[in-house]
């Protein structure tokens, strides 16, 4: 379902941008976010939610916003890691508010953890998404060491997508040999200081950028020029 909406949006907008939204209410109104969405949705493949502006809008909010812009693929970033009984618990809240897609972790383990959590997630039609690397220096202290093995085990389960950093582009190119047509969407560019485009080069389906957009003096005109690079084709 994730490959689908992805290509749907991405051929549809003709982009690979997915702006991610981190942003709390002492930075927006709620009404400024929604306005920028409707402005900008149509040069985007998708959206994506952190917890602090879950935290600071609330899902209520956040549900509207994409029941008004709704031809995005919307992904919710909880980076989901606990048991599997209190991840099915959340999963489910953030279903109920519409978003398409849900990103957990795997470093807690498979067995009632992960398992649980893709399964459930697969069963409502929530597309689970995994962090199989991360992109600030700290992901080479722990995580991307021990990538590659969750990597390849996770291929038993239903992951339909990785978030792979764009700052590490080698990971993106070694892991798409792997996981096959399983998309990979890859965060780190601007702010973290990835160009643009790499990390599609390196085999990314989409690239997700955050404050480069919303602390732009003007994010409109940002979401296209960033568009105008992260074309679909
Ligand atoms: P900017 O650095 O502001 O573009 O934001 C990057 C976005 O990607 C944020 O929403 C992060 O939470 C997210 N992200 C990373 O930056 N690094 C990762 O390794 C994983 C993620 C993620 O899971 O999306």
């Amino acid at each position: 379902m994730l490959r689908q909406l992805l290509e749907l949006y991405g051929k549809r907008h003709n982009s690979r941008l997915i702006m991610a939204l981190d942003v709390t209410t002492n930075m927006y109104e709620a009404v400024a976010i929604e306005n920028l969405l409707n402005s900008v949705s149509k040069d985007l493949l998708g959206v994506k939610i952190g917890v602090p502006t879950i935290l600071s809008y609330g899902l209520h909010t956040i549900s509207k916003w994409i029941d008004s812009v709704n031809d995005v693929l919307w992904i919710v970033d909880l980076k989901l890691a606990d048991i599997g009984y209190v991840a099915r618990q959340s999963i489910e809240q953030v279903y109920e508010a519409g978003f398409d897609a849900v990103i957990m972790h795997g470093f807690i383990g498979f067995e009632d953890g992960l398992v649980d959590a893709v399964e459930y997630a697969s069963d409502l039609g929530i597309s689970p998404i995994l962090v199989a690397a991360m992109s600030h220096r700290g992901g080479m202290e722990y995580l991307n060491r021990v990538s590659a093995d969750m990597v390849m085990r996770s291929l038993e389960i239903g992951l339909e997508g990785y978030v792979l950093p764009a700052t590490y582009p080698i990971l993106i190119k070694m892991y798409r040999g792997i996981v096959g047509d399983r998309v990979i969407i890859a965060p780190g560019v601007g702010a973290q200081g990835a160009r643009p485009r790499v990390a599609v080069e390196h085999g990314a389906d989409a690239e997700i950028v955050g404050r480069r957009i919303y602390m732009a003096d003007d994010p409109i005109s940002e979401v296209k020029r960033l568009h105008g690079v992260l074309t679909w084709r």
